[in-house]
């Protein structure tokens, strides 16, 4: 809490889709919001898109221990004193299956979602316990339980992410520190963008047939999680759309899947 009762959150992977909303979010309800990712000129259009937000942009890589310590340190008193922890950003790269998956993409990803996201907790966890109280929000998927064609690797990392926030769970007994998980299914952001390698006709088809869910669906889930009372912490959330079955879906089409992994 600042000295005028805000608290202030972090939120990483601001810069589009989930993060971008769940800064704005959080900033309409109170508090001020540390808004972190590689893309400063995106996060400066969303300051700059909100004047009436306590929004304050913070460039940086996850995966860069020492840029990520030097971008906080430099964090203005005003947006120092962190109390929430959202820890979203992170990727999927390609889908192949895993006997023709190339390993630098196998890296990216395992380097954002797996080493990224401790790289920012180890961070930020220590100022919540020093404090007595706070929450972390990790941002897994339900690609962590139900495995679809070509969804190894990222699947992986993200049932690394629900592991985790799990045992933190555990280690934080006692702190006063609350984690929470949420795991989406299938939402419209620029997650498809990324994973295609910008390749948006691709991207877009992965949503034909049902509606998918959208960037304020993930928000709200975390703003409801650090809305509860004290007393209570929510374990972990999972949502998908209504009309995606487990996985990617691929069982309404499965020899178009097939022939869309191959390749
Ligand atoms: P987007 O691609 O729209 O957003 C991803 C965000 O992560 C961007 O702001 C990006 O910013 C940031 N990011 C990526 N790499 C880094 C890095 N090295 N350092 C700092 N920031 C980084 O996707 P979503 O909003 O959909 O994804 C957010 C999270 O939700 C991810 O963890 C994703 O795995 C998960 N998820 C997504 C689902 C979906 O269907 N969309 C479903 C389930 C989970 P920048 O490039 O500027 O650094
Ligand atoms: C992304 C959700 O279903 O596209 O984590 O893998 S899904």
């Amino acid at each position: 809490m600042t000295r005028d009762g805000c608290a202030v959150a972090l939120v990483s992977g601001a810069s589009s889709g989930f993060g971008a909303r769940t800064a704005e979010v959080l900033a309409e309800r109170g508090y001020r919001v540390v808004a972190l990712a590689r893309r400063g000129e995106r996060l400066l259009e969303l300051a700059r898109s909100r004047p009436d937000l306590p929004i304050h942009p913070l460039v940086a890589d996850v995966r860069d221990p020492e840029a990520l310590r030097e971008a906080l340190d430099g964090l203005p008193e005003e947006y120092r004193d962190l109390s929430v922890l959202v820890n979203n950003a992170g990727l999927s790269r390609g889908l192949s299956p895993i006997q023709t998956g190339e390993p630098a993409l196998w890296r990216d990803m395992i380097d954002t979602n797996v080493t990224g996201l401790l790289n920012l907790t180890q961070l930020v966890l220590p100022r919540l316990v020093a404090r007595g109280a706070g929450h972390v929000v990790n941002i897994g998927s339900i690609a962590a339980t139900y495995p679809y064609l070509g969804g190894n690797v990222y699947g992986a990392t993200k049932a690394f992410v629900h592991q985790l926030t799990l045992n933190m769970r555990v280690d934080l007994q006692g702190t006063g520190v609350r984690v929470s998980g949420i795991a989406p299914g299938m939402a419209r952001t620029e997650f498809a963008l990324v994973r295609y390698d910008g390749d948006s006709e691709r991207a877009d088809a992965l949503y034909d047939g049902l509606t998918p869910l959208t960037a304020d669906d993930i928000a709200e889930a975390v703003a409801w999680c650090l809305a509860q009372p004290a007393r209570v912490n929510i374990n972990m959330i999972e949502l998908m759309p209504t009309e995606q079955p487990f996985g990617l879906g691929f069982a309404r089409s499965a020899g178009a899947a097939r022939h869309d992994h191959d390749s």
